[in-house]
């Protein structure tokens, strides 16, 4: 099953986010039997930072569980043809030309040759009360979250031009979540999937983004704090 149609498959999912640089290999391995135990659909492995041993991580993961490997990339230093898909991200909040087109016309020819599934996404970031990593490291300013009306524009405008993903993206270490009205806004306004992620570190976060309809949401930062909340917070994505 490709895993673009994992995503787009019925029903509340999860996925979790796997940075190289966050997290042990030993720590990894936790967090993938972890994984495992409570049902999650995705792993995402990315992050801001180089890393050198994207490969061996994600070799790590695939020999530990049979959850699909996901790239998110932060750049263009974090390709690898280990994964199983990749989420082609444009930056569609920003007015970066690097983060909207110029990278991945540098990483075309190699995405090509990788043969990996290619999903391209529709990347909006919103203020999320504090500066992330992505706003920082991308130079663009996040959309901000009173201005529900843009940030459903800009997706509206992203599968216009053809993604086939939404991810709603608040950046790693959010104070706040993506508001909940927001996320049901956005999701009336497209017929494509949507995932949400940023700040989400409890089962109530969880469940409310779920409930106004994010198809899947993302957790990174609380399981690298405490892997304990990841049974937590699966239990809002509890297939009815
Ligand atoms: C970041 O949306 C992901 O790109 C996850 O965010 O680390 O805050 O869970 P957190």
């Amino acid at each position: 099953m490709l895993c673009y149609d994992k995503i787009a498959a019925p029903g509340r999912k999860l996925a979790i986010l796997i940075d190289p640089e966050k997290l042990s290999i030993p720590a990894i391995i936790s967090t993938v039997f972890s994984a495992n135990e409570t049902g999650v659909d995705l792993v995402l492995v990315g992050g801001s930072l180089v890393s050198a041993k994207i490969d061996s991580v994600i070799e790590v993961i695939k020999n530990n569980c049979r959850i699909p490997v996901v790239l998110f990339p932060g750049s263009i230093m974090q390709l690898s043809n280990k994964a199983d898909a990749l989420l082609l991200l444009s930056l569609v909040s920003g007015r970066n030309p690097d983060y909207l087109i110029g990278n991945h016309v540098l990483a075309a020819p190699y995405i090509r040759r990788s043969n990996i599934e290619v999903i391209p996404t529709g990347y909006i970031l919103v203020d999320g009360g504090n500066v992330t990593s992505v706003e920082y490291v991308s130079n663009t300013r996040p959309i901000p979250a009173d201005k529900t009306d843009l940030v459903v524009a800009t997706a509206m405008a992203s599968e216009m031009m053809g993604q086939k993903l939404i991810y709603l993206e608040a950046g790693s270490g959010a104070l706040k979540h993506i508001p909940a009205n927001v996320v049901a806004e956005v999701k009336q306004n497209i017929s494509i999937p949507l995932m949400v992620g940023g700040g989400i570190n409890t089962y109530d976060k969880a469940r409310l983004l779920l409930d106004a309809g994010a198809d899947m949401i993302v957790v990174g930062t609380a399981i690298e704090q405490n892997l304990s909340k990841l049974g937590q917070i699966a239990k809002a994505v509890a297939k009815y």
